[in-house]
Formats: structure tokens, C-alpha cells, sequence
């Protein structure tokens, strides 16, 4: 680990992987006396690499997090109560008791987007959050998180695909822990480094090692602010370990012991603890401070948690679609002038022009809506769409509307559509271990 950031910083990541891991130790205590509505998943292990990216963000900018990405957004700026509610069904959570986990966003405050559990989803829907913000000119950039299963859903290929071609403001983490659910990486992708999935859309891609939060807050920035220069989306590929089970019903007895003593060994935040201490950011009396700082924190979020209510019954119905503004209001936040971008400014000619179209007597003139009962007669035949003359006469007779033969419908497009190209610098790095 390489001393390059203030010490603020160093000890920032400190404390919000140590938020991380106590917020979620808490909730495993809930967990076990039967508060928690729902399934629990752990991101026991893979703490550096939620808060190590979200800390590359800027306050403006969006994320979307996926069920390992608690440390997100507890260093996006959401409470831990919040979380605690959330997961306990409580009336004061954010989704007013609707949901047992992390389905929730804030898109006035905090720019959040509610995960997506069709593993994928996020990816085109973080794309257009990209790309209206730099449309509305805010100069944001948009974050996700994948694991290393949900990279092999179609809509990850279509997403990345698309944000690739919109050169997107948008930083998509792999999560590489080395399985979904039972199964290992190596029996559902034939490639060593799914970052290299990257080159299939000619962006940008790194390898990190997902257990040094210095290297993925520093690979993460450096992806942000390509993403923030107009560089296009990049893809980092982190690679951790997912050290229980894919949730707490799942005791993961598939994993091989060696697989799991390795990763056991490289605990992001001991080998954390060990760097600060090194580099002296960090004493016994540091540690005891931020020790305090979270026992007390977390033991007030948890009091407010399990004394809020359940939420009552009549509401139930309330809330589940938006109604509109008193639901949320959603507008576009302009930062730059509307008339950059709007008509007459932004207004396109017409592309095709099909002769005969538009121009009978009763259209509004060349560019007017097709108009089939005014368009011209042409004369000229094609042998392939010509109709037989048994079926015309079966159409006369019932009076339909005149047929109209395609063929001389030479389309002429003004410009030739140029196809897009997107620079191919795939800069895959090897993971810094
Ligand atoms: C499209 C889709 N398929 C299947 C699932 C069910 N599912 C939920 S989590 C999961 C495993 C995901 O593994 P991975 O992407 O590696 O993430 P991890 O659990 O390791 O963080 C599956 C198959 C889903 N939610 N969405
Ligand atoms: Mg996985």
C-alpha cells in the first residue's frame, strides 16, 4: 500500500469498513432473535471494496447498490438506523415497513437508486441515470455493483454494450468473491479475469484486489474522474472473497477449507489496521476512540430501530406505486440551459425523404405525416410486390382502403449514418497483490 492519500482519508476508510462490519454484526444479533423480516446477506470480508469505491464518489454523484453494498451507503451518508428498519419491516424505514432489505433509494438527497434484484438490472437503468446527467449538465457520474454471477445474466452484455456505445459517465465494480450462491467462478465463466469481459464493449478495465482498500479507493478514483472527463464507462473487476454463505439460511459447506483459510488470512481490515499502524495513522488510543464512536452510534440506531413500530395494517395498500408528486416529486434538476438542448437548437432534419409522400393536395407539404390517399400514383412495377391481380380484385370488392405498392418507395437517406466508434483501449491491469 502506497501512502497517497491525506490522512483524513486513510482514516475515513477506517472508520466506514469498521461501520461496515459492526453494522452488520448488529444485524446478525437482530438476525438470531428473530427481528429481521426476510433473508440476511453478509458482506463479511468484502467491506473494502463497497466503501473503498463509494468513497470515490462525490456527494452528486449516483449509486445503486446490490445486497453486499451496505458499506455504500453508509458511506453515501445513510443512517444506520435506516439500514436496521429496513431489514426489521419498521414503519419508520424508508420504504415505511414494505420491505425486509435494502430496496429503498433517495433521489432528492442522497442519489440513490433502490437495487434491482433481477441480478443485471442496474446496469442499463445506472447508464441512464449517466447519461441524464450529463444530458441535464450535471457533470455526475453513476455507479453499480455486479458479482461475478450476475456478469453472466444477458443484461449485463446489453448494459455495458450500450453504455459503452453512449460513452456513459458510469464505473460498473465487478465483485469478483468467487461464488454465486454453490457455484465456483471457474465453472460458470471460461476466463481468469472477468474484467477482461470489458474488451467484448472496448472500454476500460482494471483488476484490484478487492481486500486493499487503499487500491480499490485508488483505482476507483482514478476510474471516476476518466468516467467524470468524458472517458466513457469503465469496468473494475475486484477480487475478494464471499466468507459465509450467500445468505444466513446457507452455512457454504462447499467451500473448500484451503480456499477459505487464504482469504480468512487476508481480512481487509486487520491488514488494514496493520498498514495504518505502520505508516502511524493509527494507535491503540486512535482505535479505541473510533472502538466508542461506533458502540455508541450504532447503540442508539439500534434503540430507535427496535422501537419503532411495525407499520400498521390499514396502511398496507399505501405506498406501493408512486402516485405522483405526493409520492415523489421527479423533475429534472437543469444545470445547464434548457435551450442547448431543446428545439429549434437541438431540432434534427428530416433523414428520409420518400417521394410522393406528403405532397398531395390535402398534406401540410413535403414533410407532412405519410398520406396514403394523396400520394402520387408511380407507374413503375416491381416483379415482388406486385399483387395478383385476384387478391386486388378481392380488395376492390370489399372495399378496403387502396393498397399502396411499395416499390417505388426508394428511401434516400440525406446523410450516411456514420457508425459509431468507440476507442478500444482496454487497459486490463493485473491485480496488485
Ligand atoms: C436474473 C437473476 N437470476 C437469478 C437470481 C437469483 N439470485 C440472486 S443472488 C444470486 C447469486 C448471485 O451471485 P453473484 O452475482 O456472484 O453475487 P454474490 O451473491 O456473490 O454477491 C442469484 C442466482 C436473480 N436475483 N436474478
Ligand atoms: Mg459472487
Amino acid at each position: 500500500m502506497k501512502k497517497a492519500l491525506t490522512r483524513q482519508q486513510y482514516l475515513d476508510l477506517y472508520y466506514f469498513m469498521r461501520l461496515n462490519r459492526a453494522v452488520e454484526d448488529t444485524m446478525v444479533k437482530l438476525f438470531r432473535q428473530n427481528k429481521i423480516v426476510g433473508g440476511l446477506y453478509s458482506s463479511l470480508g468484502q467491506e473494502a471494496v463497497s466503501v473503498g469505491t463509494a468513497y470515490a464518489l462525490e456527494k452528486k454523484d449516483w449509486l445503486a447498490p446490490m445486497i453486499r453494498n451496505i458499506g455504500a451507503l453508509l458511506v453515501k451518508g445513510v443512517p444506520p438506523r435506516d439500514v436496521f428498519m429496513q431489514h426489521m419491516a419498521k414503519y419508520d424505514s424508508p420504504t415505511k415497513g414494505k420491505d425486509g432489505t435494502s430496496h429503498f433509494g433517495d433521489l432528492e438527497n442522497l442519489h440513490i437508486i433502490s437495487p434491482i434484484s433481477m441480478l443485471g438490472d442496474l446496469i442499463p437503468v445506472m447508464t441512464g441515470v449517466a447519461i441524464a446527467g450529463r444530458y441535464l449538465g450535471q457533470k455526475i457520474v453513476a455507479m453499480t455493483w455486479i458479482g461475478d454471477g450476475g456478469s453472466s445474466t444477458g443484461v449485463f452484455h446489453e448494459g455495458m454494450n450500450f453504455a459503452a456505445v453512449q460513452k456513459a459517465p458510469f464505473v460498473l465494480v465487478l465483485e469478483n468473491n468467487q461464488w454465486a450462491y454453490s457455484t465456483p467462478v471457474k465453472r460458470q465463466v471460461p476466463l481468469e479475469n472477468l474484467a477482461d469481459r470489458a474488451k467484448a464493449y472496448g472500454i476500460p478495465s482494471y483488476v484490484v484486489d478487492g481486500n486493499d482498500v487503499v487500491a480499490v479507493y485508488t483505482t476507483a478514483k482514478e476510474a471516476v474522474d476518466g468516467a467524470r472527463n468524458g472517458e466513457g464507462p469503465i469496468l473494475i473487476e475486484v477480487k475478494t472473497f464471499r466468507r459465509l454463505g450467500h445468505a444466513q439460511h446457507d452455512p457454504a459447506e462447499y467451500v473448500p477449507k484451503e480456499m477459505r483459510a487464504y482469504w480468512e488470512a487476508r481480512d481487509p481490515i486487520a491488514l488494514y489496521e496493520k498498514f495504518l499502524t505502520a505508516e502511524k495513522l493509527l494507535d491503540a488510543n486512535n482505535k479505541k476512540q473510533i472502538d466508542e464512536k461506533i458502540e455508541k452510534l450504532l447503540s442508539a440506531e439500534r434503540d430507535f430501530a427496535e422501537n419503532s413500530p411495525l407499520p400498521p395494517a390499514e396502511f398496507a395498500a399505501q405506498g406501493v406505486y408512486c402516485t405522483g408528486d405526493d409520492c415523489h416529486k421527479v423533475a429534472p434538476k437543469w444545470e445547464r440551459p434548457i435551450a442547448e438542448v431543446t428545439p429549434p437548437k437541438s431540432s434534427v432534419p428530416a433523414v428520409w425523404t420518400v417521394k410522393g409522400f406528403g405532397s398531395g393536395k390535402a398534406s401540410g407539404g413535403g414533410s407532412a405525416p405519410i398520406h396514403f390517399g394523396d400520394t402520387e400514383k408511380h407507374e413503375e412495377k416491381s416483379k415482388d410486390t406486385e399483387m395478383p391481380e385476384a387478391v386486388a380484385e378481392a380488395i376492390k370488392a370489399s372495399a378496403q382502403p387502396r393498397p399502396v405498392k411499395s416499390k417505388s418507395a426508394k428511401a434516400t437517406p440525406k446523410k450516411s449514418a456514420k457508425p459509431a466508434v468507440v476507442s478500444g483501449k482496454s487497459s486490463a491491469r493485473k491485480a496488485r497483490r
